[in-house]
């Protein structure tokens, strides 16, 4: 056959300088723990609740925090040690630790997008990389995230993302404006993605997901996104 399932597996391969697409990453038994962790997360105690746009506004995508809590938005990261008076502040001195397994997945990750990028290698070496929060956002079959910019981190470290479930449309635009050019890329389940280097700022967003697209005994019904970021907000941290 000229054109068999295997021909059109999409290939690892970095689709703009510093931004790695790894299809498959994750093997089927590796997505079930991680999505089982996901779900022991999701139940708190700061557990799943949904996404604030920076303007305070709910978003169709729900969200939970590790390691640091993004409480109005996600321009405002505040440690637990963070004041009690602001919004939030119950949730935050309850947000659970940043697991050191993610902080080894994450390094892992990025020494997988280092062997596929010259840009990402001219960053720090794998073993430095030090994520202090995870972010695990959830889509049901209408959720969706708008072109935007991931800039509340004063680290320029790369950001890991991991799909789980249901295939989404990923948009990775330019760091410019929401206009074209853009790529539009699925993400399946499995799929290791690191953006670093000149791809870090770009904007990017989900326009939609695949329903029912999930592998079947993965148990998920719906996507799970789980970005790994080092922030640069951590007192110990040198970036
Ligand atoms: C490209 N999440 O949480 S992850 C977000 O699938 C976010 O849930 C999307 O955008 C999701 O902020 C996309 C992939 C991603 C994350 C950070 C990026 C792509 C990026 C930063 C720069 C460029
Ligand atoms: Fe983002």
């Amino acid at each position: 056959m000229l054109f068999g399932a295997e021909t059109l597996a999409p290939r690892p391969r970095e689709v703009a300088p510093g931004a790695v697409h790894i299809p498959g990453w994750l093997d089927a038994a590796q997505q079930r723990d991680l999505v089982d962790a996901c779900r022991d997360w999701a139940r708190g105690p700061a557990g799943m609740r949904p996404g604030m746009t920076p303007g305070g506004r709910p978003m169709s995508v729900q969200t939970v925090w590790l390691g640091w809590n993004g409480t109005a938005g996600r321009y405002r990261r505040e440690t637990t040690a963070g004041s009690t008076t602001e919004p939030g502040a119950e949730l935050r001195s309850q947000v659970a630790p940043m697991p050191a397994t993610l902080i080894d997945l994450g390094r892992r990750a990025i020494t997988a997008a280092q062997a596929l990028s010259d840009a990402l290698q001219a960053d720090q070496p794998a073993h430095n990389y030090r994520p202090d929060v995870a972010l695990i956002n959830f889509y049901d079959h209408a959720a969706k995230m708008g072109l935007h910019q991931d800039k509340d981190e004063t680290s320029n470290a790369p950001i890991v993302s991991i799909s789980l479930g249901d295939t989404a449309l990923f948009r990775l635009g330019n760091n410019e404006s929401r206009n074209k050019p853009w790529q539009d890329i699925d993400l399946a389940s499995g799929d290791l993605f690191v953006f670093g280097g000149p791809s870090r700022m770009a904007f990017h967003g989900v326009p939609m997901t695949r329903p029912q697209t999930a592998p079947e005994g993965l148990g998920l019904i719906g996507r799970l996104n789980l970005t790994l970021r080092q922030t640069g907000h951590s007192p110990q941290m040198q970036d």
